[in-house]
């Protein structure tokens, strides 16, 4: 491999624990590998180049532990980041594996359910402050229903926005440096998941009590589960200064919620989406919501995790190279590209001004030509 694409810290590359410590279970099979001790998460994880690791509550501290035992696991991973210099950004509360959660967390029907989910992600936001986490990142996986006679959306909508403005009100009150990032998803695991794409994320968002301290925490494969274009949900989450964190992974439209490594399908899409999050200066982490195939032992999940790092940098050198190559410059010239940051106002100049209909109509754009350049850069033959 070339030296050029090696990971550093400052690329800023994350790791969920979930992701390297995926077991392989599916729907259809169990655990394929053992269990993955956080602590060697940390040290695989620095030692390929990482940041840093993000987690859920449960992926470190089991559900149900007695406070002494919570304290001495806590410790031994504070041991660990401090040998390495790893960091947590980001925490999130696991509220949809257990069994009490099947109706929903936030928006179950059951009063003392929400009440019991609520509670769990106060926990969950003292145990990430507590690591340093900046960002609490919230995927309501069993927020939705199959049977849509049980449940009216807009109630649960209702209690949805109570939830994020208890936890607001928590974090304030903690005196916590804390944001919180919704992660939409249109399905699985619930037949229909409520906020299911970006917009509908953002459009809540304006509904809350402090819509400042919540944006969104996009990922790859559930828009495009949905079919969206990511890199466009991603853009329109960046123009409402609400990209708080980003879950990065391949997906293919059409399938069950794949989580593959970064890159490994549609190339393309993950190309364009590198190259946004690097031209806008995206400063936050670059982190991945994806897990090695169930085909993998312990060695394979390391060639996941540094397949998903590489990639992502070898596509940041093909923006680099996009902006320094003269033929696609030009063409992105025919195609106007640059015009488009020129404002069509004012009102009096579009009510005055005249036009020649024909002549515009005429012109062409050149994207045939723009575009197989794109793709031969891609592919490597430029
Ligand atoms: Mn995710």
């Amino acid at each position: 491999m070339s030296d050029q694409f090696v990971p550093l810290p400052e690329h800023k590359f994350t790791f969920g624990l979930w992701t390297v410590g995926n077991q392989g279970r599916d729907p259809f099979g169990h655990e394929v590998r053992p269990p993955l001790p956080p602590t060697e998460s940390v040290h695989r994880l620095a030692e390929l180049g990482a940041y840093g690791v993000n987690l859920h509550d449960n992926d470190l501290v089991p559900h149900g532990s007695p406070a002494a035992e919570r304290d001495a696991i806590v410790a031994a991973f504070r041991a660990a980041l401090d040998e390495t210099g790893m960091k947590v950004p980001m925490a999130t509360t696991n509220l949809f594996s257990l069994p009490v959660f099947k109706e929903g967390a936030f928006t179950a029907n059951d009063q003392n359910v929400r009440r019991f989910a609520v509670r769990k992600a106060l926990d969950a936001i003292d145990l990430g402050a507590e690591l340093g986490a900046e960002v609490f990142v919230m995927w309501g996986g069993r927020e939705g229903v199959e049977a849509d006679a049980a449940k009216d959306v807009r109630h649960a909508l209702d209690r949805y926005k109570e939830a994020v403005d208890l936890c607001c009100e928590y974090i304030r009150e903690r005196g916590y440096s804390m944001r919180i990032a919704l992660e939409p998803k249109p399905n699985e695991p619930r037949g229909d998941i409520l906020l299911p794409t970006v917009g509908h994320a953002l459009a809540f968002i304006g509904e809350l009590a402090w819509p400042e301290m919540v944006g969104l925490n996009p990922e790859f494969a559930h828009e495009t589960m949905s079919g969206l274009n990511f890199t466009h949900g991603v853009a329109q989450t960046l123009w409402h200064g609400k990209l708080f964190h980003i879950d990065l992974n391949a997906q293919r439209i059409g399938k069950f919620d794949q989580d593959f490594r970064f890159g490994s399908e549609g190339i393309r899409d993950a190309f364009y989406l590198v190259r946004l999050l690097e031209d806008s200066g995206w400063a936050g982490m670059r982190h991945f919501d994806a897990h090695a195939y169930r085909t993998e032992n312990r060695d394979g999940v390391w060639d996941f995790a540094k397949g998903c790092m590489r990639t992502y940098l070898i596509l940041k050198d093909k923006a680099e190279r996009m902006r320094d190559d003269a033929e696609i410059q030009e063409a992105l010239l025919v195609a106007k590209a640059d015009q488009l940051s020129q404002p069509t106002g004012p009102l009096a100049s579009v009510r005055s001004a005249s036009f020649d209909e024909a002549a515009l109509a005429e012109q062409g754009y050149g994207h045939e030509r723009l575009d197989q350049l794109v793709t031969e850069l891609l592919l490597g033959v430029r």
